[in-house]
């Protein structure tokens, strides 16, 4: 027992002065005919959850994540797994999201990293059954080994393609092993520093022949589920290819992978890629791509992927207003968020996932509001009422022509202003609703 402090997290309501209960996450509460618990499947990051303590480009651990073991033996695999089921458990997380060498220590053979993965997914799977916690996706981490310091579908090494194929293969064994809804290929290194060393066409078309082998394998071996590009503009690389989603929806259909692929969308991503989250949400829904979210925040000061576990009500808010116009995501919400350096202990992790559950929670509930009550949706609606008929009609009918609309503009001699976009009074419904 590695979180002895708590035993299960409860809710407890908005006035509670209990620091390990929840404000707003009320499972079983019913919003717009769904359980909350339906309506937000939360996961686990291992990666940042059981693995990162810390370290920055300026100093070590500050956390201990040894779990009462020695760091990097399969002891310490095996007390991750321990500690995070418990946290899982205490807190009503039903899923968990994984890279390959996050469950495991990498040995130097490739042959003895897998088996290791075996026995641990063993242990995994007996968790699983036991308590009935699920895995959302799995990946393979292309990225930390210096063999891929160019990239591993775009890499200049035929060598290191065929590990990056190796390790690809190994996390979708893993993933179908374990039940995985997804499947995740974020860009990892999949970019580049500078033209003057990269074959861009050439490499952009290895990584589609990297993803079109995954689909083919995952198909044969009985995944069922959906493949996921995490887009991500810059970070480790300069330019990395999936910059944002319409870029990486206009990858996967030009490389004809759009029916097997949808996005994974992480908040700080969007930001990064000088969008808003919501505006990342909505281009991947429009397009029926919206598959899962990484369910984080970054910092508007700062220029790299801080990934704070969310707060962010107003994001939040407006994220969970896409979802439910979306009719509900078929992934989940990935918590890929770590706690601040300085916030180090076993009950900060606690706090940390806690203040995610109920940031989405408060951002559902809030969301539901905005819908039911109804004024921006009536104002949206009431803005394009010109064409609903006569000649606005007929041009989203496709049944006119430019001369037609000449000879249209030509009688009106001049056009009317457009209605006003009313935008500080939409703000204020929000504040109001927001803050009721
Ligand atoms: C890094 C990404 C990574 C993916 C999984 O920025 O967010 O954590 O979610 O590889
Ligand atoms: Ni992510
Ligand atoms: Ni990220």
């Amino acid at each position: 027992m590695y979180f002895d402090f708590i035993s299960k997290v409860k809710y407890e309501g908005r006035d509670t002065k209990n620091p390990f209960a929840f404000r707003y996450y009320d499972a079983e509460k019913m919003v717009m005919g769904k359980k909350m618990k339906e309506h937000l499947p939360f996961a686990m990051a291992w990666w940042h959850t059981l693995c990162a303590a810390g370290t920055d480009m300026f100093g070590r651990d500050t956390a201990d994540k040894s779990f009462g073991t020695e760091k990097g033996t399969m002891d310490h695999a095996k007390a991750k797994v321990d500690a995070g089921f418990e946290l899982m458990e205490k807190l009503g997380i039903e899923y968990f999201c994984f890279h390959d060498v996050d469950l495991v220590p990498e040995a130097d053979d490739i042959k003895e990293t897998n088996k290791r993965l075996d026995e641990i997914t063993d242990y995994i799977l007996e968790k699983m059954k036991k308590t009935g916690i699920k895995c959302l996706w799995g990946t393979a981490n292309m990225f930390s080994n210096p063999r891929f310091m160019n990239g591993a579908g775009s890499t200049n090494s035929a060598e290191v393609f065929c590990f990056a194929a190796a390790q690809t293969k190994k996390a979708l064994d893993l993933t179908v092993k374990l039940g995985g809804k997804g499947y995740v290929f974020w860009g990892g290194r999949e970019g580049y520093e500078t033209l003057l060393n990269t074959d861009m066409k050439f490499e952009q078309e290895n990584i589609a022949a990297l993803m079109k082998m995954a689909v083919e394998y995952g198909r044969k071996i009985g995944f069922t589920g959906d493949f996921y590009i995490e887009p991500k503009p810059k970070e480790p690389m300069k330019h990395q290819y999936d910059f944002d989603a319409a870029t990486a929806i206009g990858f996967l259909r030009q490389y004809g992978l759009d029916k097997d692929f949808k996005m994974n969308i992480e908040a700080n991503h969007a930001t990064l890629a000088g969008h808003t989250f919501q505006h990342e949400l909505r281009i991947s829904a429009m397009n029926n791509m919206l598959g899962s979210i990484d369910a984080n925040q970054g910092d508007y000061l700062l220029g790299w992927d801080t990934d704070e576990f969310p707060s962010d009500v107003y994001t939040t808010t407006l994220c969970m207003y896409e979802v439910l116009k979306a009719g509900g995501l078929t992934g989940g919400f990935n918590f890929d968020a770590k706690n601040r350096r300085a916030s180090y202990t076993p009950e900060d992790m606690v706090h940390a996932l806690i203040l995610g559950m109920d940031a989405y929670a408060l951002g559902l509930i809030k969301a539901a509001q905005i819908i039911e009550e109804g004024t921006i949706d009536q104002f949206i609606k009431d803005r394009y009422a010109s064409f609903s008929d006569g000649i606005g009609k007929k041009i989203r009918d496709g049944k006119t022509s430019l001369e037609e609309l000449a000879a249209y503009a030509d009688e009106l001699g001049n056009a009317s202003l457009p209605g006003s976009g009313r935008q500080e009074y939409l703000n204020t419904i929000i504040n109001t609703i927001l803050f009721q």
